[in-house]
């Protein structure tokens, strides 16, 4: 990964604006119609390889944590909060039955006894497709074959190409009890993967478990370990800030300290109302709007930090560009979760292009099972392609001139340079 760091942002931003258009020749020549524009987007947007900066993936050597296959892509949550939709099946009974069971009966009910059309549903038959396997099969049989023969190495690769992305960010709990023990033993590490230190358990789960000195040595010994490309915290919709409780406590004077100290920004996703529904499990979170005052103000209390941020709640959108306007040090990124529907990334991106130029990162997968990553991106280039050749044409109806090379740069800020710039050297 090519890597800035704030006192090299102007280098790296260098970089981003020469090497995308050093490729083919007559990249620099005008389109001559606006005809041209659309299909000149959409190859652009399938030769550019994008960074993925938040998913759920695994790298290879954390073995069993991370999720692939057919069986997996079945038991997404996404899908589980569907089935229970269209089947008698109560929640108590489901958990009750072994992975494949309940992929089965997630395949009969969604995509055999119903029409997959929802974004997650269609996104099994996309993966199905992508591979050549049947689409309207009655079981998951020669599914199941086909994930079975794969060598779990070279599919990584086949799944990446096939997704058009380089590399992607994990999201890694030391205290999760399976994973913190095989980061502490020692994990070989893999190019293709990047680490994020995720504090959930810390801020949000348990903050009054920890002291402000405590928490500056853990920091310290799993950036050590991790190395990781920014910090992480999800956060409900009554997020606050300033906040005398101890989650603002740590945040404040644990955090981001450490996170200015280690030069890479902090993550926050905004908005998550946890479990309303306990029962469906990782299924049972909602959303929120929040207040993003509360953003405004960590932003000037620090002015030294980064923020990535990322909103669940469609209604705060508008507001967090407009913050992004008014604090440099914020970058928003991705259409989190329940708004990853073309018809949201639509509006919101629109929107972000509106008022921000290309100074943002438009989309993240948040991929829990490695094949999503092909449906996921592919959707993700699908919606865009019209939204940003919209905005070459109006472009050029008010008189200038759009090039390949434009389009190319414009394509390599968002999904790579913007936050390539954010990360310290020394990031795998
Ligand atoms: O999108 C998801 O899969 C959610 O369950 C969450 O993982 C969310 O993205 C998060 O990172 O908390
Ligand atoms: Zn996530």
């Amino acid at each position: 990964m090519v890597t800035g760091g704030r006192h090299r942002a102007g280098a790296a931003l260098q970089h981003a604006a020469n090497s995308p258009d050093q490729a083919a020749p007559g990249s620099v020549v005008p389109l001559a119609s606006e005809d041209e524009i659309l299909p000149a987007v959409r190859q652009e947007l399938e030769a550019a390889k994008f960074i993925d900066i938040h998913t759920h993936l695994f790298m290879p050597s954390l073995g069993s944590l991370g999720l692939w296959g057919i069986d997996s892509l079945l038991t997404y949550h996404y899908l589980e909060a569907e089935f229970f939709r269209c089947s008698t099946v109560q929640p108590g009974e489901y958990r009750q039955l072994s992975t494949c069971q309940k992929a089965d009966l997630i395949w009969r009910t969604l995509f055999v006894e119903n029409t997959p059309v929802s974004e997650a549903a269609r996104g099994v038959i996309a993966v199905l497709h992508a591979f050549g396997l049947a689409t309207n099969a009655t079981d998951l049989m020669e599914a199941r074959e086909f994930f079975r023969a794969q060598d779990a190495r070279a599919h990584i690769d086949r799944v990446f190409a096939l997704a058009g992305i380089s590399e992607v960010v994990m999201t890694n709990d030391p205290l999760d009890p399976e994973e913190g023990p095989l980061w502490e033993r020692g994990v070989e590490r893999d190019p293709r993967f990047h680490a994020a230190l995720r504090l959930d358990r810390i801020l949000v789960e348990c903050p009054d478990r920890w002291n402000i000195a405590e928490l500056r040595r853990f920091l310290a010994t799993w950036h050590d370990r991790l190395r990781p490309a920014y910090m992480a915290v999800s956060l409900p919709d009554t997020f606050e800030f300033p906040d005398d409780s101890p989650r603002g406590l740590l945040l404040a004077e644990a955090v981001l300290p450490a996170c200015r100290d280690f030069e890479i920004p902090l993550s926050l996703m905004i908005g998550v109302r946890r479990q309303v529904n306990p029962a469906l499990q990782l299924a049972g979170d909602a959303s929120g709007a929040a207040d993003l005052r509360a953003l405004e103000r960590l932003c000037v209390a620090f002015p030294d930090n980064r923020f990535l941020i990322t909103i669940l709640s469609r209604e705060n959108q508008h507001e967090l560009c407009i913050y992004a306007r008014k604090f440099s040090n914020l970058m928003p990124f991705g259409c989190w979760w329940f708004l990853n529907n073309p018809s949201i990334v639509e509006e919101v991106t629109t929107e972000r292009l509106e008022m921000l130029g290309t100074s943002f990162i438009p989309q993240h997968s948040d991929a829990r099972v490695l094949e999503q990553l092909i449906y996921k991106w592919r959707n993700t280039r699908r919606t865009l392609a019209p939204v940003l050749a919209n905005k070459y044409r109006l472009l050029c109806e008010d008189g200038r001139q759009v090039t390949r090379a434009a389009i190319r740069r414009d394509i390599h800020r968002l999904f790579r340079s913007n936050f390539e710039r954010l990360l310290p050297g020394g990031v795998i």
